[in-house]
């Protein structure tokens, strides 16, 4: 395993967050303040590079950097420079926004937002450990096109580029007043010139199934799983200023208009945001996503760190067309103490199978065999007085998986609301993947519906786990999870 390479500022960080209950210690974040959006993630070199939208100021979102950590291994992480810094007076003075980075053979170009108020940028790295990025000084592409009243000013963001046989391709977010959110879609033979097309797919804020897809897509992505298309966007409620959720689309391709077939939400659980892809050398399709924090922009502050990025998860086809998803192979090499229970049939009044384990960094993996009428309980981060618990559950009746977190924190400034995602069996079973660390819960079912959720227990000792309710367990395994620092 590699020895945990600690920076001055993580290590005194570490040493400042001890007692902190909320930080994460197996999900990736920056050593303090603020960080939103993974960007430009790429394997450069033989390391998997992982930028990420920063505030080096403090805990809130202003003027954004673009932070930098890399690894080897897709589980530790080494903090290196600050990778991007808005230049005062240039194309990106108000921040250097979202975007993605193309790996060139012998360099590395960005190609992301500035904020003026928003144009595509690029810069240019050909480090071993892409320190240190060389800006060019022009807007690549310094407005939507005719056509598109994306709002004054204008929404037009977060630039995802790939290749295909006739050249570079390019899809920015943006919106259609009074319409919908689209993925402007552009062509380019020499990444510095670029036509613009069409929308690659316009929403409409109209339609309400099988989600509503919202006024404004950030964060487009677009690539291909199995060979067909796919174009992921992040969903904005403009009108309110919410972030609301990343979905996909799934079908063919008409002279490059994605002609939806099958369409989802990416995530349940209200916290992961802004996903972002790449391809990595095993030819595997990796994301990560922002788990947003659910309490008080003052919590955030006085907590002096915000915003948590997922496990990197890997994305796959199923037959029926839709995004499957899995969390990355590597993150078992974290693996420690074990608990393993079951074959079992959880009853009435019954005993806790899983009386013995305690922990705030821990993976359950679970599965078991509904039949009609059971429900399956699960209590975690649980105080031994009861007085705060976050409860997954499962009902068989109607197939919906839930998380509870009514009673999660004891504080009024956490987020309590509820999250619900159906979830189909696959042979009669539910297989549940449940990543517990700390503020933050990730939660795969049957590799089809994920829950990233944020839950703020006050509780050092709500750190107890309950199985109860009804139905066969076939198999039940907890691990604690080494820490990556
Ligand atoms: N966050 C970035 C934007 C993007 C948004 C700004 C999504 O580029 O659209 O920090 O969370």
């Amino acid at each position: 395993m590699p020895a945990p390479v600690l920076t001055e500022e993580r290590s005194q960080m570490l040493h400042r967050f001890q007692d902190d209950l909320h930080r994460a210690s197996y999900h990736f974040q920056p050593p303090a303040h603020w960080m939103n959006d993974p960007n430009g993630v790429i394997h450069w070199q033989g390391a998997y590079h992982l930028f990420y939208q920063y505030n080096p100021k403090g805990a809130w979102h202003e003027r954004v950097h673009w932070g930098h950590a890399v690894s080897q291994d897709l589980v530790h992480w080494r903090d290196l420079p600050i990778a991007l810094t808005p230049t005062d007076g240039g194309i990106d003075d108000g921040g250097c926004w979202s975007g993605c980075a193309v790996d060139l053979g012998d360099e590395v170009r960005l190609f992301y937002t500035g904020v003026r108020p928003q144009v595509v940028c690029t810069a240019v790295s050909s480090d071993a450990d892409l320190r240190t990025w060389q800006k060019d000084p022009t807007p690549l592409i310094d407005a939507p096109p005719a056509g598109i009243d994306a709002g004054s000013p204008a929404d037009f963001r977060d630039p995802y580029i790939w290749r295909e046989d006739d050249g570079w391709y390019m899809v920015i977010g943006a919106r259609q007043e009074g319409v919908g959110g689209l993925a402007l879609l552009y062509r380019s033979a020499d990444l510095q010139h670029w036509d613009y097309l069409h929308p690659l797919l316009a929403g409409d804020a109209s339609v309400t199934e099988p989600f509503w897809p919202g006024t404004m897509w950030e964060c487009p992505n677009f690539f291909y799983l199995d060979g067909a298309p796919v174009l992921m966007v992040s969903v904005q409620d403009k009108g309110k200023g919410e972030l609301r959720y990343p979905a996909y689309y799934t079908g063919p391709l008409q002279d490059w208009r994605l002609i939806p077939t099958a369409a989802g939400k990416i995530d349940h659980g209200g916290a992961f945001y802004a996903p972002l892809t790449m391809k990595d050398h095993q030819g595997r399709m990796l994301m990560w996503g922002w788990l947003q924090e659910d309490r008080s922009r003052e919590a955030q502050r006085a907590a002096a760190w915000s915003g948590i990025m997922s496990l990197p998860r890997q994305l796959f086809l199923h037959e029926d067309g839709s995004v499957g998803q899995r969390p990355v192979p590597e993150l078992t090499t974290l693996r420690r103490d074990h608990w393993a229970r079951g074959p079992l049939t959880l009853t009435a009044d019954g005993p806790n199978p899983l009386a013995e384990v305690r922990g705030r960094a821990l993976e359950l993996a679970l599965i078991c065999k509904p039949a009609a009428g059971d429900i399956l309980l699960l209590d975690l981060l649980a105080a031994p007085d009861g007085s705060e618990r976050t409860q997954l559950r499962y009902e068989a009746e109607t197939g919906l998986l839930t998380l509870d977190r009514s009673q999660s924190s004891l504080s009024a400034d956490a987020g309590k609301d509820p999250m619900t995602a159906f979830v189909p069996l696959v042979d009669g079973r539910l297989t549940l993947r449940v990543f517990v660390d700390g503020s933050t819960l990730e939660i795969f079912a049957n590799e089809r519906i994920c829950m990233a959720s944020r839950v703020y227990p006050t509780d050092p000792q709500s750190e107890e786990i309950r199985l109860s309710g009804s139905g066969v367990i076939e198999q039940i395994n907890v691990w604690k999870m080494a820490p990556i620092w």
